[in-house]
């Protein structure tokens, strides 16, 4: 069984972040303590999730705390299965909880469990790789049906506003970001925040969005231009278009991440814009928007069958704009399975 790795130096995890828990225990409520050993599970929730802990934890006993008492049924708990040792969630719990565990829970020793969760949850189940196609293919339908609304005039905010309602309607829970839709020279800022800017002749616009579907998050962005593109627009998008191919291309089990990075990111250096591509190529995706493996030009992760990753190079220039071009994808054996099917031509809009 993969979880036995959480085990191997404590006797029990406590699981505090939304998202172990709903990958550990099926809690989707998002705040809850699940202490996990190899011979018990169990969920301590407030009352207001005891319902829905009850319907989504198999195999749990579900504890309800209120009143302060959560420490005190954590450690009945911990005295019942004989632990003495357990690992706590470092990399997300805050130090003001990680201090009253330590001070509420009385001759327990704490060891951080670092990123083993991450790394068990970087390799998806075929379930889970379903869901990411189906949030993938929500964020495609949100792409289709806005395109033909982005018009002269129309500003960011209403642009953003757009795609957000369009991937609730098709089923989407929410966002899996702050939407990015950003027009004109914002476009040269990766992360710009749309706002009241209205989308102008001329400008590059970039949109890149995500839904959360069962949990599961999408990613995607595509760049467009509005009424005309210049050839200056048009190399720089060529080129752009050109490293994300090379990058899908690249990306298959075996790989080493740094290595699909630098397939892409050559193709931009040889056109002259290396040092217009500042991030990683992309990230993981599942039940956070950015999560194990980092596709950075110094991570030594091999690439396994069934990661999801994103693939997204850009090119970002100060005072004429910038283009990102962005997919999610599957690891294979012999390749990647593109979960993003929106077309990557240049498009004229307005
Ligand atoms: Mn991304």
């Amino acid at each position: 069984m993969k979880i036995d790795v959480l085990f191997e130096n404590c006797d029990a995890v406590l699981i505090t972040s939304p998202q172990n828990l709903q990958y550990f225990s099926g809690f989707a409520g998002g705040e809850g303590f699940c202490l996990l050993s190899h011979s018990s599970k169990t969920i301590f929730v407030d009352s207001r999730y005891t319902v829905e802990a009850v319907s989504e934890c198999k195999g749990f006993e579900v504890v309800e705390f209120s009143g302060g008492n959560l420490f005190e049924l954590i450690t009945a708990q911990l005295n019942k299965i004989s632990a003495k040792v357990i690992a706590y969630e470092d990399l997300c719990l805050t130090v003001a909880t990680f201090n009253q565990m330590k001070d509420k829970l009385d001759g327990i020793s704490f060891v951080p469990l670092g990123d083993k969760a991450d790394i068990i949850r970087s390799i998806k189940t075929d379930e889970e790789i379903a869901l990411l196609r189906k949030a993938e293919r929500i964020g495609d339908m949100a792409f289709k049906q806005v395109l033909p609304m982005i018009k002269l005039g129309m500003t960011e905010n209403d642009l953003a506003a757009e795609l957000e309602y369009q991937m609730r309607k098709s089923g989407a829970s929410g966002t899996s970001f702050d939407t990015i839709a950003v027009s004109g020279k914002k476009t040269a800022m990766p992360h710009g925040r749309p706002d009241e800017k209205k989308l102008e002749y001329g400008d590059f616009v970039t949109m890149d969005f995500g839904c959360i579907y069962k949990g599961y998050c999408s990613d995607m962005t595509r760049t467009v231009v509005m009424g005309e593109a210049s050839s200056k627009q048009i190399e720089v998008y060529n080129t752009v278009l050109a490293a994300q191919l090379e990058g899908l291309k690249t990306i298959k089990a075996g790989v080493v991440a740094k290595d699909a990075d630098y397939a892409a990111r050559r193709i931009i250096e040889d056109a002259g814009y290396g040092s217009y591509f500042g991030h990683s190529l992309g990230h993981g995706v599942g039940l956070m928007i950015h999560e194990q493996p980092n596709l950075s030009p110094r991570s030594e992760t091999v690439l396994v069958p069934n990661m999801i990753v994103t693939c997204e190079p850009g090119i970002y220039i100060q005072d004429f704009g910038g283009v990102r071009i962005e997919d999610m994808v599957a690891v294979k054996e012999n390749g990647c399975e593109n979960l993003t099917s929106s077309t990557k031509e240049l498009i004229i809009c307005g």
